[in-house]
């Protein structure tokens, strides 16, 4: 068995074009990386046994087995002229609706974590913020397809790019999630009206349990306290805001793990940063906090609130004790 049996997927980064791949679950997320030698890097999903490609209603996607890993991306422009939908939401909720019937089809049910691009996120259109357009989508499907809306929800992270279709990769399971929230943050299926006719839907952290390992996922966490932004413009300040809601997140994970602790050394980073001139400044944070091995890829992308200048996600996973 070669690790490329295993491969369940990959994500492409950067500058470039994502054809090496033509079998597999690929995400392009086609925004400039920071700090790196090379303009694109690739990151994979190995699974722990063999698997094959498939698909279905437009869905491509791999399992092993423990996990199917997939994604899906459509062009709005598809969704045009619908009702009083706009092109967006009505691509998120188709989206997301496919993505249910696959999983359930295939034996997969539970949500684990969720990677949402599109263009423009900002963007008002149609007298509404692209972003908050999404999230309307979004909770149609949950809704529609009988899943809660708060509470057990999957990890998520919603970026902005210049531009390309909606771009959405799942990772689900056969077992549920466990999933955290942050004591220090209003839960964003909580956040009050002021940020959009349907909330965001997500969880802060999760919990993910496969025969031996447990997987750590942190969404994508930026410097809001309660429900509001803290430190406008302020890009150190925010970075640092952060860390203090990750390190939140690392001691809810300890009350709920089945493993040793999670340190924030160990974990893998990508740091989403609005400008490009700010990536230095993010750097600086992160390696005083993590460390100067911190593994993180940066990438320059655009957060969901225009008024936050950075966002960071992370991952880590460790030997379930017996
Ligand atoms: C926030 O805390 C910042 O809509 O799926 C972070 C993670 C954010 C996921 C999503 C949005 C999402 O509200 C934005």
């Amino acid at each position: 068995m070669s690790a490329n049996d295993r491969l369940l997927g990959v994500t492409v980064i950067g500058n470039c074009s994502a054809n090496d791949w033509p079998d597999l679950p690929v995400q392009t997320l086609a925004a400039p990386l920071w700090g790196r030698a090379t303009e694109c890097m690739t990151e994979a999903w190995i699974g722990l046994a063999p698997a094959e490609t498939r698909e279905l209603s437009g869905v491509r996607f791999r399992s092993d087995g423990n996990v199917v890993y997939g994604v899906i991306e459509i062009d709005e422009a598809a969704f045009s002229g619908r009702g009083d939908e706009t092109p967006l939401q009505a691509a998120a909720e188709d989206v997301y609706r496919r993505i249910f019937r696959l999983i359930d089809g295939e034996g997969y049910p539970y949500l684990w974590r969720l990677w949402n691009y599109m263009g423009a996120i900002n963007a008002d259109e149609h007298g509404l913020e692209r972003y908050r357009q999404f999230n309307v989508g979004r909770q149609q499907a949950f809704e529609g397809c009988d899943r809660p809306a708060e509470g057990n929800v999957p990890a998520a992270c919603a970026l902005g790019v210049a531009a390309g279709p909606l771009s959405v990769a799942f990772l689900a399971g056969r077992t549920a999630l466990v999933p955290l929230e942050n004591p220090r943050q209003v839960s964003a299926y909580h956040y009050p009206s002021e940020y959009g006719p349907r909330s965001p839907l997500f969880s802060r952290a999760g919990l993910a349990r496969l025969p031996e390992q447990e997987l750590f996922f942190i969404s994508g966490t930026a410097s809001i306290v309660g429900h509001r932004t803290v430190h406008p413009g302020d890009v150190t300040a925010q970075t640092r805001e952060t860390f203090a809601n990750i390190s939140a997140l690392l001691a809810e994970a300890e009350k709920a793990s089945r493993s040793a602790p999670y340190s924030l050394r160990e974990l893998s980073y990508r740091a989403y940063v609005r400008h490009a001139d700010d990536f230095e400044r993010v750097a600086r944070v992160v390696e005083e906090i993590v460390g100067p091995e911190a593994n993180v890829v940066y990438v320059q992308a655009d957060i969901c609130r225009s008024d936050l200048l950075v966002e960071i996600e992370a991952m880590g996973s460790h030997r379930i004790k017996r």
